[in-house]
């Protein structure tokens, strides 16, 4: 979260009437103090601003905001201040109780769409009473996403997460690199594709061209080459390069080919970050030491034809996992865009590296399975976990790897 520069955090501003539950709301979603909460109306005065990671989305900073409906001098002063809000947000979250809206609220959702602003609506209060049919269809008519609430017991906190991520922008899930951040301009990563029956005739596959057109719009080299002629390519470079990357399949030739002051990693690890959650996905791969005889686990993958070959989530993953744990699982495969309703039946998730689907899809998968106690990871995590090289996998990763010494340490 350090690293990401305050700019490129999605901006959420919680909006409404005083005493509607904003900073209550706030609180619950972040599971911290960051606002005081009271019963006079008019608590919050200034907007509060506060940064922090709200997993599985990442770096936000959420705003709360003085009510729209204060009253006074003072009162519009601070109204003033709320408005200055939207125009630093990227994402409003339109709070309201059993009240529902009237004009404030009609005024704040006028401005929203006059900028263009991304907005869900929250009713909040849900334990004190339902919202009337008349009331509720008038908020219906914005077609809006509406989240029923009770921050005081913390009820519906999770349906606004999801929310959150089906709502924020889409340049959010987009602005990440897959590697061009590991690899600075004028210096060199290494490609290895295997180019074996399971590579598609006459083309690569979409990770590694993603990756090769990422490395060129950031001034870096990238040099594509064959497990089998890895090793002469390192030994004609000059320089070595600053990271190697592989198909996991090959890793552990690779892995062996690869002198230990040269980083590598995966293509698939590099879509842990890309497409969802690296350092999720790292907690959730530890998860495999768990796992005992009898366990499901779900294999999901984002396209039904896999590009790679059809056996890497049906054969590959099975053999190398039951080879490291010695247990008898069962394995469960799901295709597309269906995911099981049931996910608590799992003992382990394991996605594809999802290079045919977008972020938001993965990390609402994330947060399924975390509202459901169940570990995800990824193929690539997953193999090189199996096959003994996580840790140099993760190496390029600093923040990944400090989760994995300190959970390994416990
Ligand atoms: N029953 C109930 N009370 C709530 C709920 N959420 C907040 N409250 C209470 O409502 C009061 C106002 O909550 P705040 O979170 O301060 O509301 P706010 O919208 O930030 O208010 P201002 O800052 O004054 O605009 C407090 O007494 C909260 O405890 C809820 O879901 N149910
Ligand atoms: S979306 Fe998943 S299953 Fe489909 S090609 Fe990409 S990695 Fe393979
Ligand atoms: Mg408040």
């Amino acid at each position: 979260m350090q690293n990401t520069p305050k700019g490129m955090k999605v901006h959420i501003g919680i909006f409404g009437k005083r005493n509607v539950g904003k900073s209550s709301i706030l609180n619950a979603l972040t599971k911290q103090d960051i606002s005081i909460v009271s019963p006079t109306a008019g608590t919050t005065t200034d907007p509060v601003e506060k940064s922090m990671e709200l997993l599985p989305l990442g770096p936000v900073v959420f705003v709360d905001t003085a009510g729209i409906d204060d009253e006074g001098a003072l009162g519009l002063q601070r109204v003033e201040k709320t408005k200055k809000v939207i125009d630093r947000i990227d994402l409003a979250i339109v709070a309201c109780d059993s009240q529902g809206f009237d004009e404030f609220e009609e005024l704040l959702i006028k401005e929203f769409e006059t900028r263009k602003t991304a907005f869900i609506v929250v009713v909040n209060k849900t334990d004190e009473g339902e919202i009337s049919t008349e009331k509720l269809e008038k908020i219906k008519d914005y077609e809006v996403e509406i989240v029923y609430t009770s921050a005081l017991l913390k009820n519906g906190i999770d349906d606004l997460k999801q929310a959150i991520i089906k709502n924020v922008p889409e340049e959010f899930f987009t602005d990440t690199s897959i590697a061009s951040d590991l690899i600075p301009a004028g210096e060199t990563a290494v490609l290895v594709v295997p180019i074996d029956l399971e590579a598609p005739k006459g083309r690569l596959i979409l990770p590694q061209v993603q990756t090769i057109r990422d490395l060129l719009d950031n001034d870096s080299i990238a040099i594509v080459t064959k497990e089998r002629e890895l090793k002469k390519t390192l030994d004609n470079l000059k320089t070595p390069p600053a990271l190697v990357i592989t198909d996991s399949q090959a890793f552990l030739k690779v892995a062996a080919d690869v002198p230990k002051n040269i980083k590598l990693t995966s293509f698939s690890i590099l879509f842990a970050r890309f497409k969802g959650e690296l350092n999720e996905f790292v907690k959730g791969t530890l998860a495999i030491e768990d796992l005992k005889s009898g366990d499901k686990i779900l294999v999901c993958e984002s396209c039904t034809h896999h590009a790679i070959g059809d056996d890497i989530g049906r054969v590959k993953i099975p053999r190398w996992i039951t080879q490291y744990t010695g247990k008898k699982l069962e394995f469960v495969h799901y295709a597309g865009h269906d995911f099981p309703e049931n996910i608590k039946d799992y003992a382990l998730i394991i996605h594809c590296g999802a290079c045919m689907t977008n972020r938001r899809e993965v990390l609402s998968r994330i947060l399924k399975a975390q509202q459901a106690n169940v570990p995800m990871t990824n193929y690539g995590l997953t193999i090189a976990y199996s096959l003994g090289i996580f840790e140099r996998a993760l190496e390029a990763f600093p923040s990944a790897k400090l989760i994995y010494d300190e959970i390994k340490n416990k």
